[in-house]
């Protein structure tokens, strides 16, 4: 057995006038919380240090720019990383990232238990719109604030396993896991804000969106044979409300742990690593029955091309 203690932090919600300083407290509150019950890594949300900004439409340079993170660690967040650091907990951490020469992107980064980074990953698929959308009760301006990611969806030997990231809407692509699939990755780490209701379709509310969450993360697992620790920011913020259904999943699709408010919370769980091998050698041995020559459409085509009528 290869155990790893994982604790998934779900965070309630983050006001749009709350200081990064007072998240960062909740963030060490949490982690603390997780090493006393054993965790050695600690999962949390998409954009933990703000309110989910990408719902406001902002035009002013530098009022983007004050929510991004220009530095990680930075002054702010130095000591959640160094608390992490004195109890030898690694974590996964969402922050929107402002690089040197102004790129912008939705960032989350992997600590080993000395408090390094050891692996960055920057959000691939962008949900949403660009420009305000008079037709949406919520906005979702990921596509105005953010570049698509050009880190690929990398992994790295930490922890004792293999370790891969990923962000919110990508837990909706069989791609996202399938990458990190066949770098033989055995824990796949997200944060997530999820609006609890559609803002277009009226008809999806918060029990389709669990679905659908729940699905994507477990069809994921299951598929490539992979843990899959999932955490929201959930609750209200600013009037709008996000889902919560923080998850861990085990390598056979099953929830072994999920949250059960909408506010901080934490799951833990001890995750067996070796529990992926079976998947990965028994039914999805991948270089014995996969067919690539098959594959071709899924990177050479993004839409559908349907059969002429
Ligand atoms: N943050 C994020 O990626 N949220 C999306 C909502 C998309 S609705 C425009 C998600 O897939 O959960």
């Amino acid at each position: 057995m290869r155990e790893i203690t994982i604790g998934c932090a779900q965070l309630g919600p983050i006001q749009k006038d709350e200081r990064r300083a007072v998240v960062v407290d909740r963030l060490i509150a949490l982690l603390e919380q997780a090493s006393g019950r054993g965790a050695t890594l600690v999962v949390f949300p998409e954009l933990a240090l703000t309110t989910f900004f990408p719902r406001w439409y902002m035009e002013d340079r530098a009022e983007i720019d004050a929510w991004f993170e220009r530095d990680m660690p930075n002054d702010v967040t130095q000591p959640l990383f160094d608390r992490a650091r004195e109890l030898g907990v690694g974590m996964y951490l969402g922050y929107a990232e402002l690089t040197p020469d102004g790129q912008h992107f939705n960032t989350s980064i992997l600590t080993n238990m000395t408090g390094e980074i050891v692996l960055k990953y920057r959000k691939i698929h962008l949900p949403g719109h660009s420009e305000f959308d008079p037709e949406r009760a919520f906005q979702h301006l990921e596509k105005r604030y953010f570049l698509p990611g050009d880190l690929g969806f990398n992994v790295a030997r930490a922890h004792g396993g293999v370790m891969g990231m990923c962000i919110c809407n990508d837990r909706r692509w069989p791609e996202t896991y399938r990458v990190m699939g066949l770098q033989g990755v055995e824990v796949v780490m997200l944060g997530y804000n999820t609006p609890s209701v559609n803002s277009q379709h009226s008809g999806e509310g918060p029990e389709a969106r669990l679905f659908h969450h729940r699905l994507s993360c477990q069809a994921g697992a299951y598929q490539n044979s992979t843990w899959v620790i999932a955490a929201a920011k959930a609750g209200v913020e600013d009037g709008n409300p996000l889902l919560g259904g923080s998850l861990i999943v085990d390598p056979d699709g099953n929830i072994v742990a999920c949250s059960q408010t909408e506010e901080d919370e934490l799951m833990v769980h001890t995750c067996d690593l070796d529990r992926c091998t079976f998947g990965t050698q028994t039914i999805f041995d991948f270089a014995r029955h996969r067919r690539i020559e098959h594959y071709g459409l899924i990177t050479s085509q993004t839409g559908i091309i349907a059969p002429p009528e």
